[in-house]
């Protein structure tokens, strides 16, 4: 035991009423909601990079937290996971996800970086063995570093793609060596600056063959878990490929990927996007490509990617909501990609921002629960396209022009605007949240 969290109790389910701020109020992982646990459903996971390697720092300052455990020695590193695996307890996570940079030091060479992580790697083995935490999904940071700063497997330099595709084979083996359910690619460098020094039509096949070897890869090595794209819009680049579901989609589509890769689908990043985070599950949800949340929330106003914690419940509702219609998480689950801000320095802060974030998901789940088995949204949904079940309904879809513009002459069809009865819905909803 390491004395960080010291005198902080696990946190357990005590109830809506209770005063006690280390207690969950709405999570209680063994409640049945529609025939399954709130664990099972919503397969928690903490993000080693948020929580134990990110310093405080932002664009104007540098460090604010000041942890046992930040520096680049190995021991450091060890020291970080054994605080890391007791916070998972104390939370009663059942999953964590990380890069390879969060958790090792950067060697000199490639070398000695992936010696590092296979040392960790090993460490985290034992350590999973013995808390029972498990691996949502693993993935390689190939942005953080200078030598990405023009690209991964988008760059103009063959050796940085080289290094790249290198980085994530030991990445997915990783991955693979701990059971992790799921692998990660989010290209934050994988776009451009400026389209003055770009070539777009190099780089977008050069992505698609990086994303290629990734699935041949996993097959190659039995790797059971889903490969999954995180899109975002922009930040840190100044425009990212995997934009948002659609475009992933598409270009999944284009290059004949869609159903080996699913998707990663980040609050934050549909904000950026110009969409809400229900847009993009429920566009991901038609496409058959849900795999897994990022949880967290931006701020509406500063047009930054500022991985808060959620704490907005009628927006999650509706998330979990399309996650519900979609038949819940196989693989996926709930990550938190939400860091404490650089002010709350205190190791309960790192506790209470989780907590809090859980017992918001909860009440998230438990309400589009209730909207399903209540069923009237669905039922006001159907009532409106039931037009398109009749006969004539069907029928256009498989008319042409001219034989519907002789029906409209024949019926003298007039169609009359109906309400779309907005107001009622959302009032409908907050009966729910
Ligand atoms: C950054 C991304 C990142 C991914 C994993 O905005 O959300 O944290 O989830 O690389
Ligand atoms: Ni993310
Ligand atoms: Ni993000």
């Amino acid at each position: 035991m390491t004395d960080f969290f010291k005198g902080i109790p696990q946190i357990k389910y005590e109830g809506a009423g209770t005063d006690n701020e280390f207690a969950f109020r709405h999570y209680n992982p063994d409640e049945i909601v529609m025939g399954k646990s709130m664990k099972d459903h919503l397969r928690f996971a903490v993000a080693y990079w948020h929580s134990f390697a990110w310093e405080g720092g932002d664009p104007f300052g540098g460090r604010t937290f000041d942890r046992p455990w930040f520096g680049s020695e190995m021991d450091l590193a060890k020291l970080k996971a054994d605080v890391a695996f007791e916070m998972f307890d104390i939370l009663q996570a059942p999953f964590f996800c990380f890069h390879d940079a969060d958790v090792r030091p950067e060697g000199a060479n490639f070398a000695e970086s992936t010696r590092n992580l296979e040392e960790i790697v090993d460490y985290f083995a034992g350590k999973m063995e013995q808390t029972g935490t498990k691996l949502l999904w693993g993935t390689a940071n190939l942005f953080s570093h200078r030598r990405f700063m023009s690209g991964a497997s988008t760059n103009p330099d063959p050796e940085v793609f080289a290094y790249s595709a290198a980085t994530i084979k030991t990445c997915m083996d990783a991955t693979m060596k701990l059971g992790g359910e799921n692998y990660v690619l989010w290209g934050g460098r994988e776009g451009y600056e400026t389209l003055l020094n770009t070539d777009l039509g190099r780089e977008r096949q050069q992505m698609a063959r990086m994303l290629q070897m990734v699935v041949d890869y996993k097959y190659k090595i039995g790797f059971e878990g889903t490969i999954l794209v995180e899109p975002k819009p922009q930040e840190p680049s100044k425009h990212q490929y995997d934009y948002d579901v659609n475009t992933v989609y598409s270009f999944l589509k284009e290059y004949g990927l869609e159903n080996e890769v699913k998707m990663n689908i980040e609050q934050g990043h549909a904000i950026l996007a110009g969409h809400s985070f229900e847009h993009e599950l429920a566009m991901a949800r038609e496409f058959g490509i849900l795999g897994s949340i990022d949880m967290n929330r931006n701020d509406y106003q500063s047009g930054w990617d500022t991985d808060q914690f959620p704490n907005n419940v009628p927006e999650v509702a509706l998330a979990y909501y399309e996650i519900l219609r979609a038949g819940g998480f196989t693989t996926g689950g709930t990550n938190f990609d939400s860091k404490v801000r650089r002010q709350s320095l205190d190791a309960e802060d790192l506790i209470l921002g989780h907590a809090g974030a859980m017992d918001v998901c909860a009440r998230g789940l438990k309400a589009a629960a209730a909207m399903i088995e209540d069923g009237k949204l669905e039922a006001a949904r159907d009532a409106r396209y039931a037009g398109w079940d009749s006969d004539f309904g069907k029928s256009m879809l498989t008319s042409d022009l001219a034989a519907i513009e002789a029906q409209v002459r024949a019926k003298d069809i007039n169609p009359q605007p109906r309400s779309g009865r907005q107001e009622r819905l959302e009032n409908l909803i907050n009966r729910y949240v």
